[in-house]
């Protein structure tokens, strides 16, 4: 068996608006091996066939998918926003070369900072982001950003943002601050 470096935990939320936000969150099963990750994507749905509101999240075993779990209160987001029209061409292409980077650890020394990744499917546009600890260690997740931004394939001239999870908390707006851009 293909061990991989972590553990890692598939999450599913479906919204359902009469419960608050952390009720409509599951764990859907742990793995740590390359067949047991291969026989798990397989087995579940395409991302681009959830509903609105759905989310599916991979994150290392034992920090759940929330701003508010230890691991992931001091940190933020490299986030991808999509239009509409690329949930036909692009969304499960991209969504699968992130859980492989996350998976394959593919950011060098800087692999322990990533906690994990989220693909919200939305009506307005979908969203994938990967999750990392520390907004401070800017060394981290400026590579990080690098790495992904080029193991996604995405051209020099789009810009992608890092933003805090605690700027998107409390923010008012629709749109929170980038703190770091690459
Ligand atoms: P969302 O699902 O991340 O994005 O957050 P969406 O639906 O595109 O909305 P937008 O505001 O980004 O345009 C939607 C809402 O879910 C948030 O405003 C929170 O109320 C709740 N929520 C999302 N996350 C990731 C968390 C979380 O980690 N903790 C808590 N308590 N609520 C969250």
């Amino acid at each position: 068996m293909g061990a991989l470096s972590s553990m890692w935990a598939l999450w599913f939320f479906k919204n359902v608006k009469s419960q608050p936000w952390q009720c409509n969150l599951r764990l859907v099963t742990a793995f740590n091996t390359v067949e047991d990750f291969w026989s798990l994507y397989t087995h579940i749905q395409l991302a681009s066939k959830l509903s609105s509101g759905c989310d599916y999240s991979l994150f290392k075993d034992g920090i759940e998918p929330m701003w508010e779990d230890s691991r992931n209160k001091r940190g933020g987001r490299w986030l991808i926003t999509l239009s509409k029209q690329q949930r036909h061409s692009d969304l499960d292409s991209l969504w699968l070369e992130t859980l492989l980077c996350l998976i394959g650890e593919a950011f060098d020394e800087y692999s322990e900072e990533v906690c994990g990744a989220v693909i919200n499917i939305r009506a307005k546009g979908d969203k994938i982001a990967i999750w990392t600890r520390e907004t401070e260690n800017r060394e981290a997740v400026t590579h990080i950003g690098r790495v992904y931004k080029e193991r996604l394939g995405l051209s020099s001239k789009v810009v992608i943002g890092y933003q805090a999870h605690a700027d998107t908390a409390t923010k008012s707006s629709s749109l929170t601050k980038n703190k770091f851009v690459v």
